[in-house]
Parts: C-alpha cells; sequence; structure tokens
C-alpha cells in the first residue's frame, strides 16, 4: 500500500495558503451575474478582482477531501455586493463545510427547486451545506471576507444554471442595510 503524505499547512493573515494553486476572478470574468448592468459596465472600466481562491485538491476521488480559501473582496455593483458565482456540485448529493476566518458576509444557499437560506458568517461561523445546495458567498462589510471550504475531492463544480438564472435571492445594500430581496431575473 503506498500512503500519501500528511499535510499540514498555515493559512496567512491575507488568506493565502502557501502552495496553494490559485485561481483569480475579476469583475470581466462575471459577466451577467449581476443585476444592474450599467453599473457592471461602469465598473468593468476599472475590472476589480471580485476574489481569489486558493486550493489544495487532490485526485477526484472518492473518499478523499480537498480544502480552498476564499479572498473575497468588498464592493457592490448598483446595490448587489460582491458575491462568488457559486454552483452546485457536478456529484450534487457531495456536501461542504464552510468555516469563517475573517470579514463579514454570508452564504446563500438554494435547491433545485428554488428554496433559498441565507447564513450570515463571520469569524468563527461553520456553515454546513447539505448535499444538493448550491452555494454563494457573499460580502456584505468593508474589508476582505475569507474562509475556508473543505470538500469531497470528486465533488466538481456545476456553474449552468446558476449562471444562467442565478439566485432567487438578491443581497442588497439600502438605507445602510443588508436586505435580501426578490431577484427580478428569477
Ligand atoms: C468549492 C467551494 C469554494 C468555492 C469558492 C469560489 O466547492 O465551494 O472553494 O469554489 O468559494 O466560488 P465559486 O462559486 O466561484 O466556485
Ligand atoms: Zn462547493
Amino acid at each position: 500500500m503506498e500512503y500519501k503524505k500528511p499535510l499540514g499547512v498555515k493559512i496567512e493573515e491575507n488568506g493565502v495558503i502557501p502552495g496553494a494553486k490559485k485561481l483569480v476572478r475579476r469583475l470581466s470574468d462575471m459577466k451577467g451575474y449581476f443585476l444592474d448592468e450599467e453599473a457592471y459596465e461602469e465598473l468593468l472600466k476599472e475590472d476589480p478582482v471580485v476574489y481569489e481562491v486558493y486550493a489544495v485538491e487532490q485526485e477526484e476521488k472518492d473518499g478523499d477531501l480537498n480544502f480552498a480559501t476564499t479572498v473575497l473582496y468588498p464592493g457592490k455593483v448598483g446595490k448587489e455586493f460582491f458575491f462568488t458565482k457559486g454552483h452546485f456540485h457536478a456529484r450534487a448529493d457531495r456536501a461542504e463545510i464552510y468555516y469563517g476566518i475573517k470579514g463579514k458576509g454570508g452564504m446563500l444557499l438554494q435547491t433545485p427547486e428554488g428554496e433559498v437560506e441565507w447564513i450570515p458568517m463571520e469569524p468563527g461561523t461553520v456553515v454546513y451545506v447539505p448535499p444538493y445546495w448550491a452555494h454563494r458567498t457573499v460580502n456584505t462589510g468593508d474589508e476582505p471576507f475569507i474562509f475556508l471550504a473543505i470538500y469531497p475531492a470528486d465533488a466538481g463544480h456545476d456553474y449552468g444554471s446558476i449562471k444562467e438564472k442565478g439566485f432567487a435571492k438578491l443581497v442588497i445594500e439600502e438605507d445602510g442595510e443588508v436586505k435580501l430581496v426578490d431577484n427580478p431575473r428569477w
């Protein structure tokens, strides 16, 4: 039997996992995701980084685990707070755990039928993402929102239906408050 080597790694203050694979999502990678298209086009002139992911991933095998930090920057497109694209798992029955490290935000979760849940997150919050729920994180604060995700190595990502319709709820700022409102495009 060949055993894999165990690994211990310290997450840096800024959310970086040394040696991890880095993925950068800029606003230009998220065309069609935000409701306010005018505000999107305007901000596109700067094309800010919306989030970075630092992932330590294994071969896609049953039983193994991946982990990744996400650094989700503060910002808004119109009234809508910056968010991650959001996805179902390609193997839809795979669950996931998130752990809040820094900053303030929350997770939108949604079933294929469109039932939505909002879970606020701060440092120390653990979120259990059950099988079959799509999940998207949202930064509702004014500093980077950093969290760790731990997920089955064979979970994969299915971005398709979220890319088309989004989530049934939008997370917006109105009158200085964080509000969940119906997504008119849903
Ligand atoms: C993977 C896990 C996270 C996200 C990351 C970016 O299952 O849920 O690591 O991949 O937060 O979000 P997204 O929706 O662009 O993959
Ligand atoms: Zn996931």
